[in-house]
C-alpha cells in the first residue's frame, strides 16, 4: 500500500448567480465529503466586486483543505462540484452559480495546460487573498495585501454562513 501525507490545499469559492450563499455553504460540505479529503478550515464570507466581469456582486471565501488527492484528482472532483450546482461557461468569466479553484497545493508549483498552481491571478485580486490571509495568513506576505487594496471586498459578519460546526472559522472544523 502507498502510504501518502496530507497536502494542505486551499480552495477559492465563488458565486454570483442564485443563492450564492447556500450554494457555497453546500459547497464546503462537499468538499469535506471528497474522498481522501478533510476540510479543515475555512474564511468568513466575503461579498465582492466582480473583477474582470459584469453581473452581480459574488461572494467569496477560502476552504483548507487536508487531502491525499493529487492536484488533477482534486481539480477534476472540484469541477464536478461545480456542475453538479448548476455551473454554465457561456462564456469567460460568466457570472456562475459555483466557482472552485485550486489556489495553493501545498508548496508546489505547477504549469499544465488544465491547471496551474499557485492560481496564476491569485495574486492580483482581493477577493482570493483576504479570505486567505484570515485563515493562512503566513501564506500572504503584507505586501501582497497592500497591492490589492481598495478593491472592493467586503468581509460579512455576524450571523454563522456555514454548516461546518465553527461559524465565522479561522478554528479548525469540528465534524
Ligand atoms: N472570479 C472570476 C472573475 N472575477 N470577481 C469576483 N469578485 N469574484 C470572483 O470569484 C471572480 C471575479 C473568474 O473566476
Ligand atoms: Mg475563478
Ligand atoms: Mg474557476
Amino acid at each position: 500500500m502507498i502510504q501518502v501525507a496530507p497536502v494542505a490545499a486551499f480552495i477559492g469559492l465563488g458565486g454570483n448567480l442564485g443563492d450564492a450563499r447556500a450554494t457555497l455553504a453546500a459547497a464546503l460540505l462537499a468538499l469535506d465529503g471528497l474522498p481522501e479529503t478533510r476540510l479543515v478550515r475555512h474564511s468568513s464570507l466575503y461579498r465582492t466586486k466582480p473583477v474582470d466581469a459584469g453581473g452581480p456582486d459574488y461572494l467569496n471565501a477560502v476552504a483548507e483543505l487536508a487531502t491525499e488527492l493529487p492536484p488533477h484528482q482534486l481539480l477534476a472532483h472540484l469541477q464536478a462540484l461545480e456542475l453538479q450546482a448548476g455551473r454554465e461557461r457561456p462564456y469567460r468569466n460568466a457570472p456562475r452559480t459555483l466557482d472552485l479553484d485550486v489556489l495553493l497545493y501545498g508548496a508546489v508549483v505547477m504549469d499544465t495546460p488544465s491547471l496551474q498552481v499557485p492560481h496564476p491571478r491569485l495574486w492580483e485580486r482581493a477577493f482570493a487573498l483576504l479570505p486567505l490571509s484570515e485563515i493562512a495568513p503566513m501564506r500572504v506576505p503584507a505586501a501582497a495585501l497592500a497591492a490589492v487594496a481598495g478593491q472592493g471586498v467586503e468581509r460579512l459578519v455576524g450571523a454563522p454562513w456555514s454548516t461546518c460546526g465553527e461559524a465565522q472559522c479561522g478554528a479548525e472544523c469540528q465534524r
